[in-house]
């Protein structure tokens, strides 16, 4: 089929469209893709995952506003069907690829599911498929690492045989359909002709700009956007450790500062967790580990912000010292346990540094997390002859707090505060000492 045929069947919703990887990413974008009518199969190794889906029901927890309602309509509608098969890709037009691109303890992109998940599709790609890597990918990963390898799988020839894309996701756990609804989306084919056959897939689910690029400039705008913000994140901690060192309290500072024009100093706080801002930054900067240019601000903004939950229990340390305690033996409530608020998703999350650091030293940890399977339950109970409650996520629930009764049963009333949910002030009339991240 020529891409000009497929362009035509992308409009009137006939393409038979298939999502690799069926995971935060991967199924809210196969489930809108059904809901707009077209016939989508979802393909996930994980047996029990596809299993669950196929019964209607959303296998990610966390407060994902609308996805468990439009998982049971598209399933029951008969619009999404997962699989573990790939053989049943075989009739597929469209094929996104939605599986990780983690990086590794060295800080390098580790490609085995990509690398997989296109091992197992060339093989069984129709002729005229069209191929999209959804997935973050360092620059120059497309034309040197998945067109090769997926001519290679599938003894097809690029621009010919099949057709390659990349249009990275902007999803973010606790938004993850809203995103995909409303944020603009770079679109990069390998040839313009294959970016405007992507983009008449995508406005049937995007309703905002869809930017025609190619593929490079799609790798780096995801990659940059994500160093940015890992970037002016690691500002804003710096300036709560200068705060914490001359008795500034930075969440001042912070809304003052951006009172002034063109600033928008970011959120300091215990850490940088989740799928993407740890990431990304390495990822763009692999994409030039051959070019040699030196980065210097990209790699220094990753080490601020992964010293962060370090800093958490400095600030542990500093307190327990002051009640006459030491760490090794101190009995300590981590509350907050996934990387961020109101979510479940734990990929990265600063309090997992914090948690084997503070247990290294020798302290009795106990987690509380709402939201997380196996730590949710009664903070109060938990905080019973604790010496010292670590607040390392903003949960919304943790706002509510009644404070009065977690001092009341603790040994030791610290409380280390690591993202402003509370202020001085509230815990002190709680009967907590107070000690919180950027705030001397
Ligand atoms: N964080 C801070 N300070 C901030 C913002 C975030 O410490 O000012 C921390 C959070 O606590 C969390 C981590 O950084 O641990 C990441 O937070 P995030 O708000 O960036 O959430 P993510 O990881 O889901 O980021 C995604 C990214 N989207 C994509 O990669 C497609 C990011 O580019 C978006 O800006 C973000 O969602 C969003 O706000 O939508």
């Amino acid at each position: 089929m020529s891409l000009g045929e497929l362009s035509r069947k992308l409009e009137q919703k006939e393409a038979r469209l298939a999502v690799i990887g069926l995971g935060y990413v991967g199924l809210p974008v196969a489930a809108l893709l059904a809901e707009t009518g077209f016939d989508v199969l979802g393909v996930e190794i994980r047996g029990e995952r596809v299993e669950k889906i196929n019964r209607g029901i959303c296998p990610i927890e966390g407060v994902e506003p609308g996805l468990a309602d439009l998982l049971t309509k598209v399933i029951t509608s008969h619009k999404l069907l997962a699989t573990s098969d790939y053989a049943d890709l075989k009739d597929r037009d469209v094929i996104l690829i939605d599986v990780e691109t983690p990086v590794d303890e060295h800080n390098t992109p580790r490609y085995e599911a990509l690398r997989a998940s296109l091992k197992s599709l060339g093989p069984v790609m129709k002729v005229g498929a069209l191929v999209i890597i959804e997935s973050t990918v360092a620059p120059q990963t497309m034309k040197d690492v998945v067109l090769p390898l997926l001519e290679q799988s599938s003894g097809k020839k690029v621009n010919t045989d099949f057709y390659l894309g990349h249009c990275p996701e902007r999803v973010m756990p606790g938004k993850l359909l809203k995103n995909l609804r409303t944020l603009s989306r770079v679109v990069g084919g390998m040839t313009p002709e294959t970016t405007e056959t992507m983009i008449a897939l995508y406005h049937h689910i995007v309703h905002a700009d869809l930017d025609a690029v190619d593929c490079i400039t799609a790798e780096l705008v995801k990659t940059a956007e994500n160093a940015y913000r890992d970037v002016q994140i690691a500002f804003a901690n710096e300036v709560a450790l200068i705060c914490e060192t001359v008795g500034g309290d930075v969440w001042k500072v912070r809304e003052l500062v951006n009172k002034s024009p063109f600033r928008q100093m970011h959120l300091p706080g215990a850490g940088v967790g989740g799928h993407c801002i740890p990431k990304d930054p390495w990822l763009l900067a692999y994409g030039v580990k051959n070019n040699n240019v030196t980065l210097r601000i990209i790699p220094a903004a990753r080490a601020v912000n992964d010293f962060m939950p370090l800093h958490m229990v400095e600030l542990l340390e500093k307190a327990l010292i002051a009640s006459e305690r030491t760490i090794s033996g101190a009995r300590v409530v981590v509350s907050g346990y996934a990387y961020l608020e109101d979510s479940d998703d734990m990929r990265n999350s600063p309090s997992i540094v914090l948690v084997k650091r503070l247990r290294e030293l020798g302290a009795k940890v106990v987690i509380h997390d709402p939201y997380v399977a196996g730590y949710k339950g009664d903070l109060p109970a938990l905080a019973r002859n604790a010496d010292a409650v670590i607040v390392m996520v903003a949960h919304s629930g943790y706002k509510t707090m009644k404070l009065s009764e977690v001092s009341a049963v603790m040994r030791t009333p610290l409380l280390i505060d690591g993202r402003s949910v509370y202020t001085r002030e509230q815990a002190e009339q709680a009967g907590l000492k107070y000690i919180g991240l950027g705030k001397g």
